[in-house]
């Protein structure tokens, strides 16, 4: 088994003309979105990673009473697979799901009962990982600017982001109720553990039981507070925390390499190393950055701090058999950034892939010749 090439697709990106993109592209698998981040986001483009500006959410959160259906993930699932591609996960649930498991309010249980319903339906449609982000300011406090090669436009941070604090009726940069508007009261870092702690040891076991793997994604951008909230895994030795607060094999990370690059400890190449050593990365997010929070900006795939190569080798020499996926890009110029710049990442990956696996045939049949 060999780690796949996969491709994330957004809610309106699920459809047959984006599964023949990723084939074409090289893809074997695909990681879908089934929030749909793009809903009334004023400042957010359906051609980019949401974006929206540094404070503003990135659209409406779902209903919190349609969860997603058994049907319509087996419905996905068929197109996907008749399109010649493996689903290979959901990466996030919607806030409105379950924002009061987030922010320990009074739908807790309710909203408790609303996730493993959907790890257990994912089970029946036999969709095997549920990509995850335990933050209640989510994504935030970037900017963007022409800070990619030529010019790019491409989002980074600039300073702290703390002045501005997350209004009530907003978790994870979406609005579940418009009638907030005061501050959500900031809460300490033991008391968000506390609460993750709490989420896995119910989720947990219910994910073994569907044949469900969770894949926790680290706080991006990774600060130790945003917006007066604190950050769960914004150091690379925090993800350790989190796999030890619920050690199951259905309890995992989703690696993502740009964030752990801008982490102000450790070392990606070391993250890595130990975290696909362990077998505990469930999928990978590709996507290169220069700098570190609170100065960095994303980059393209061969041109940031990050030595990609390496990290493919690593995960090679670790037999690591999931699937990596671009993560964002700078936009480039032209009419169809997001379909420009995944085949860009695309293309490099595959490349670095078959260079690596080259290599290693080129090392086995040497070494075969010397017995
Ligand atoms: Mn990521």
């Amino acid at each position: 088994m060999e780690m796949k090439v996969g491709l994330g697709l957004y809610r309106h990106m699920l459809t047959a003309e984006y599964y023949d993109f990723a084939r074409q592209a090289g893809c074997t698998h695909v990681i879908i979105h089934l929030v749909d981040y793009f809903r009334k986001g004023a400042s957010n483009s359906r051609n980019n990673q949401p974006v929206g500006e540094k404070y503003a959410p990135w659209g409406m959160a779902g209903s919190p009473h349609s969860l997603w259906s058994v049907a319509e993930m087996r419905a996905k699932k068929r197109a996907i697979e008749s399109a010649g591609l493996c689903l290979a996960g959901i990466e996030n649930l919607d806030p409105g799901h379950w924002y009061d498991v987030l922010l320990d309010g009074p739908l807790r249980a309710v909203q408790m009962e609303n996730v493993k319903t959907i790890v257990r339906r994912m089970g029946e449609a036999e969709i095997p990982i549920l990509g995850y982000n335990f933050s209640i300011a989510g994504v935030c406090g970037r900017i963007a600017g022409p800070f990619g090669r030529g010019g790019a436009t491409t989002v980074g941070m600039d300073g702290p982001a703390d002045d501005v604090p997350v209004p009530t009726g907003t978790v994870w940069n979406m609005v579940y109720d418009e009638g907030g508007g005061d501050i959500l009261p900031s809460i300490s870092h033991d008391e968000l553990w506390r609460r993750f702690t709490r989420f896995l040891e119910e989720v947990v076991p219910v994910a073994e039981k569907a044949g469900v793997c969770l894949a926790l994604h680290p706080d991006d951008p990774p600060m130790p507070t945003m917006r007066r909230q604190p950050r769960l895994v914004y150091q690379p030795s925090m993800f350790q925390r989190a796999l030890d607060a619920m050690p199951s094999p259905n309890n995992a990370i989703e690696f993502c390499v740009g964030t752990v690059a801008e982490m102000t400890q450790g070392d990606v190449y070391d993250a890595i190393d130990d975290y696909s050593g362990q077998g505990k990365i469930a999928y990978v997010h590709l996507r290169n950055v220069k700098g570190k929070v609170p100065k960095y900006c994303e980059a393209f795939i061969d041109e940031g701090d990050v030595d990609m190569v390496k990290i493919l080798s690593i995960l090679e020499r670790n037999r690591f058999d999931g699937v990596i996926i671009p993560d964002h890009a700078p936009q480039m110029s032209c009419a169809a950034p997001w379909h420009r710049d995944m085949a860009h990442t695309l293309g490099y990956m595959t490349g670095a892939l078959a260079t690596l696996r080259n290599e290693q045939a080129i090392k086995g049949s040497a070494s075969c010749n010397r017995h």
